[in-house]
């Protein structure tokens, strides 16, 4: 079909609304028709391809697997850049980088002041201990800041997805104490690969790509009249440090490992060798006529 035609079709469907509805969801939804039919016609895709693509969706909805596929089309990365850029406008830069949530958060952690222990002590993985503070933009610390963290075992697997787990294992909630400091004590994670049966991974392989992520720990760090930080550090040394399937990994997220022994283990509990991560998190003060950083998402909670 030529250009006019499609675009007289549209404005039927569009003609066919009443002023009732919503606006945004009109002017969105429009729009990705609009470009799914240009795309339909200039790749003259047949309609066995769009049946297709439209049972792929489907099946990938019903097994849970759509905010998998977020983030391996590189979606959640692409609104992180947007949230930065907004940002950068309003002037904020530096600072600890943001970078995606993930599917695989679960609200409801337990809370510790301070010092939290995350492994139950069965995990085979390497013990780590993560220390660090959390400052303002002004390099004060700021005390009883929130920090929600959550990361894979030695499989790459999480609880509550991995019901082979304890509850909340490897997740929990720290409140920074009165000079801003938090610490953790868990094992060190191994990198998350998507299920490779599911349909994230069907699709990876059509486009030739892998579905795995570099090991990596998540963090929400919040503090009242603070924009929250939703980020991640890496582990550095990992193959697929820069290789991520969901391209999160950031200059000033990779922190070095340091291995540690000795009297550094007693004040985490710590016996022996440990991996020792130290790091900061800087928040940014709240401020007017900026999309929020507290982004609504549909979470699991326990
Ligand atoms: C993860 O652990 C993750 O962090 C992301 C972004 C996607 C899948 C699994
Ligand atoms: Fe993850």
């Amino acid at each position: 079909m030529n250009k006019q035609a499609i675009d007289a079709l549209l404005q039927k469907i569009n003609d066919s609304a009443t002023s009732e509805g919503n606006p945004r969801t009109k002017e969105i939804v429009n729009r990705i028709v609009q470009d799914l039919f240009y795309t339909i016609e200039d790749l003259d895709v047949q309609p066995a391809e769009f049946w297709t693509a439209l049972n792929y969706l489907g099946d990938a909805g019903k097994s849970g697997e759509l905010g998998l596929l977020a983030a391996g089309l590189g979606f959640e990365h692409f609104l992180d850049l947007r949230l930065d850029e907004a940002e950068a406008k309003a002037g904020i830069e530096g600072g600890t980088p943001r970078t995606i949530e993930g599917p695989l958060y679960v609200a409801g952690a337990p809370l510790s002041d301070g010092h939290a222990r995350l492994d139950d002590g069965t995990d085979p993985g390497q013990t780590l201990v993560m220390r660090g503070r959390v400052l303002g933009e002004d390099g004060k610390p700021l005390a009883h800041a929130l920090v929600e963290v959550w990361h894979a075992n030695h499989l790459g697997n999480y609880s509550y997805f991995d019901q082979s787990q304890p509850a909340f294992n490897l997740r929990r909630s720290i409140r920074t104490d009165a000079e801003g400091r938090y610490s953790f004590r868990s094992v060190v994670p191994v990198g998350y690969s998507v299920p490779p049966q599911g349909k994230t991974q069907q699709l990876l392989d059509q486009l030739g790509r892998h579905g795995h992520r570099p090991a990596h720990i998540h963090f929400f760090v919040s503090s009242p009249g603070f924009r929250k930080l939703t980020t991640q550090i890496n582990i550095d040394g990992d193959p697929y440090l820069w290789d991520d399937f969901a391209f999160a990994t950031r200059d000033g997220l990779v922190p070095a490992v340091k291995q540690a022994e000795g009297a550094e283990g007693k004040p985490y509990g710590v016996d022996g060798n440990f991996a020792l991560i130290d790091f900061d998190f800087t928040l940014f003060k709240e401020r007017e006529n900026l999309p929020g950083a507290e982004i609504e998402r549909l979470r699991a909670a326990a």
